[in-house]
């Protein structure tokens, strides 16, 4: 599939006001045409002359050949480039009028409005990048946290790409051998049973191991989402505003204070996490407080993790127990509050016994006591059962996941019907492996699933 390379623009930073915007061109004759509408700055300088990788400065005229604005006109020559194509860059004064009326001057040199993402699908298109690095152009945009970042980072630069190739590499192998029985059978002789036994084997398990820690991955790209529940008075929104490191929501002696589901976000080691602080669970004749109690409900019912607050002054109470029964069988953490206090009215024994599969730590928000604490099994938690042995790090998404499962579904079948079937089948399902690896970096892929990876980029990207 070649790329068309009409000369199409956009607009690349974000609306609102900043240091700069930058309008940005891809095409066969992108520089000539903005050559009609910039004025360099030193008269004979000509920018269809620049070598790429340079900057020029000067002014974008209007059809009247009145300044628009005072830019710097950045040049990168094919295939040097992003697109791989002649791309153009301005550097405009930022703020929302001065690219826009560049652009405007643009499109008026018969320049097309780029769809969104159409910029990175031209990379992909002309070979500068893999379906998979495309995909992982987005994680990096969205990325929420540092380990975030660093693992799409590691996507653009082809980390998934390489493992998928030595999969790949294993098939081709395996394929060759059986083909070689098959063609050759007198110089040949019958295939390597054991051996292709061992290659399908260890092909499963790395596709198991990729697949595991694309899990852990997705919890640092998508994130977690953690309710703070407990009965009124507990100190739900003080923990809240200790996490968050701000006062976030209002705090009182009063129970009840909180009557709406207060959201925030924080970092937890490298974990995005939506923190939900819930108005206290409990019998109440006030309507408000009564919604509120509903609202909460509704929150910890959709969370990964729901935080259980006790009170060590008041005890472990039949409210608290109640509460406790409907969000038994989610992944609770109690967190034993205000133990600080002199008076304790919660001891050891009860905690073992009532919240006997539950994580539970002592601590006090306002001592800033077992936080830490809390995050370390947050983060346990959220990794839970996807903490690998080694450290392999593979950030994929939906789509590559289901074609990596496929390629396992194939292979599977050829390990179990390996010795059973004859050989042009056995070919069949490992050829079938194959195809569905080549969709991860996008070797055969349809024009719609192409459009799909880059439905959700944004203009100019
Ligand atoms: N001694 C002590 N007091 C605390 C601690 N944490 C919170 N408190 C106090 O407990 C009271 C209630 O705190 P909140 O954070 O408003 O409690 P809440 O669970 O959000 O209460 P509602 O919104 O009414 O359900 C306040 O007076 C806090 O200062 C703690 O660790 N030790
Ligand atoms: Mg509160």
């Amino acid at each position: 599939m070649k790329a068309a390379n009409d000369d199409i623009a956009a607009i690349s930073t974000p609306p609102g006001e900043g240091g700069i915007a930058i309008v940005r061109l891809s095409g066969k004759e992108v520089i000539e045409k903005i050559n009609r509408i910039f004025k360099p700055y030193t008269s004979g300088t000509d920018i269809r002359k620049k070598k790429g990788y340079t900057l020029t400065l000067g002014w974008i005229l209007d059809e009247n050949q009145e300044i628009i604005d005072e830019v710097l006109v950045g040049i990168m020559r094919a295939p040097k480039s992003y697109t791989g194509e002649d791309v153009v860059e301005i550097n405009c004064h930022g703020g929302t009028l001065p690219a826009r009326r560049c652009l405007q001057a643009i499109l008026g040199t018969g320049v097309r409005l780029a769809e969104p993402g159409e910029f990175t699908r031209r990379a992909f298109l002309n070979g500068r990048l893999d379906a998979s690095q495309a995909e992982a152009v987005i994680d990096v945009i969205r990325a929420k946290t540092d380990k975030g970042l660093k693992l799409a980072m590691k996507q653009i630069t082809g980390h998934t790409s390489r493992h998928i190739h030595h999969l790949e590499n294993d098939l081709i192998s395996l394929n060759a051998m059986v083909e070689a029985s098959l063609d050759f059978p007198d110089e040949v002789g019958d295939l390597d049973y054991a051996e292709a036994e061992k290659i399908l084997t260890n092909f499963l398990r790395e596709i198991d191991k990729i697949l595991e820690s694309s899990e852990r991955s997705e919890v640092y790209r998508d994130g977690i989402g953690i309710a703070i529940c407990g009965k009124p008075n507990v100190g739900k929104s003080s923990l809240l505003n200790a996490l968050l490191k701000k006062e976030r929501a209002i705090v009182t002696n009063i129970p009840g204070t909180t009557r709406d589901v207060i959201e925030d976000y924080i970092n937890v080691r490298g974990i995005p996490v939506k923190l939900m602080d819930t108005a206290g669970i409990r019998m109440t004749e006030d309507v408000v407080e009564r919604i509120g109690v509903e609202r909460s409900r509704q929150v910890i019912k959709e969370a990964d993790i729901v935080v259980f607050l006790l009170d060590v002054g008041s005890g472990i109470t039949r409210e608290d127990m109640s509460i406790y029964e409907s969000i038994a069988n989610r992944n609770v953490i109690v967190l034993v509050n205000k133990d600080d206090l002199e008076e304790k009215n919660i001891r050891e024994e009860d905690l073992k016994e009532l919240f006997a599969d539950a994580e539970v730590i002592r601590g006090s928000v306002k001592e800033d006591i077992g936080l830490d604490e809390l995050e370390d099994v947050i983060e346990r938690m959220a990794l839970s059962g996807k903490i690998g042995a080694d450290d392999l790090e593979i950030m994929i998404n939906m789509r590559q996941k289901n074609a990596l499962l496929k390629a396992k579904k194939h292979a599977q079948e050829a390990l179990i019907s390996l010795r059973d079937v004859p050989l042009d089948c056995l070919g069949v399902d490992i050829w079938e492996s194959l195809e569905a690896l080549g969709e991860i970096t996008g070797k055969n892929l349809k024009e719609e699933v192409i459009d799909r990876i880059f439905h959700d980029f944004c203009i100019g990207k």
